[in-house]
């Protein structure tokens, strides 16, 4: 690796493998989630936003209102049992997991480690008002799940960055940048560009014209971002196991994807 813990590979997606990835997402319905709820309510100083796009979860579903999968402390009810990968996204976990393991050191790849968690995220234009916003970009951020992250692009590329970041309304400092062409894959982990460099999407570049067929509402999307991670199982939880008022809060959430998934339609059925 040209720089130890950070991997890119941006041929990584065969052409018949993406034309099966694109088939999976054209039939996904992803949902937009408010990063609060009845009773996870925004912090003193804050207020109640939508997410700026789209997303849909895989092998287990961090909902922002449950505020993410943060240990060591945070890992009490955050996560919820979800679909798992259809068998395109499964080949390549298991290539994903199988190179990690040849370019990370054993230090830096946990114990029981596997990608059995994926944060799908849609890229593009929101149709705000009879106007379309670009909300194509991703705020400075580390993923907390232990271990490496494995991260698959498709449609326009994206300027993603690695940065230091300063504190309160100081400037980042840009340490590595590259754009995450179609069909890449890129794997980071490790002490500097996971536990401690900051990471973004600054922007996603409309130059091909993508629009990649993604069933939402007043959204255009031109790039879809897979993040593939690593929850231990005793963390993942069945909705039914949820305590009463997070159940409320996730309901309405679970009663949405139900519409069209066979997977939440019987978790709630079970509930
Ligand atoms: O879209 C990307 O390339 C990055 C997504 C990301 O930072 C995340 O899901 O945590």
């Amino acid at each position: 690796m040209r720089h130890p813990g950070l991997y890119y590979d941006s041929k990584f997606l065969m052409d018949s493998d993406e034309k099966k990835v694109l088939d999976y997402l054209s039939e996904l319905h992803p949902i937009w989630e408010n990063r609060y709820s009845k009773h996870r309510p925004p912090p003193q100083g804050e207020s109640q936003r939508q997410l700026l796009r789209p997303v849909y979860w895989l092998g287990n579903w961090q909902f922002a209102c449950l505020d993410y999968y943060r240990p060591p402390k945070g890992t009490a009810f955050r996560c919820v049992r979800a679909e798992p990968y259809p068998e395109v996204l499964q080949r390549l976990v298991n290539k994903m997991e199988k190179i990690t393991f040849q370019q990370f050191r054993p230090k830096e790849i946990p114990k029981g480690w596997k990608l059995n968690t994926c944060l799908v995220n849609f890229y593009g234009s929101h149709l705000e008002n009879g106007k379309l916003v670009d909300v194509a970009r991703v705020g400075e951020h580390k993923d907390f799940e232990p271990g490496p992250v494995a991260s698959l692009s498709l449609g326009e590329r994206a300027f993603f960055q690695f940065v230091d970041s300063r504190g309160r309304g100081m400037p980042s400092r840009v340490v590595f940048q590259q754009w995450l062409e179609n069909g890449s894959l890129q794997i980071f982990g490790g002490e500097r560009y996971k536990d401690r460099l900051f990471h973004r999407v600054q922007r996603v570049e409309k130059k091909q014209g993508i629009q990649l067929p993604i069933k939402v509402e007043n959204f255009q999307t031109r790039r879809v971002n897979f993040t593939f991670r690593f929850v231990p199982d005793e963390h993942i939880l069945p909705l039914k196991k949820f305590p009463k008022d997070l159940l409320e809060d996730l309901l309405p959430y679970a009663k949405e994807l139900a519409q069209h998934s066979e997977f939440f339609s019987s978790e709630i059925k079970n509930i």
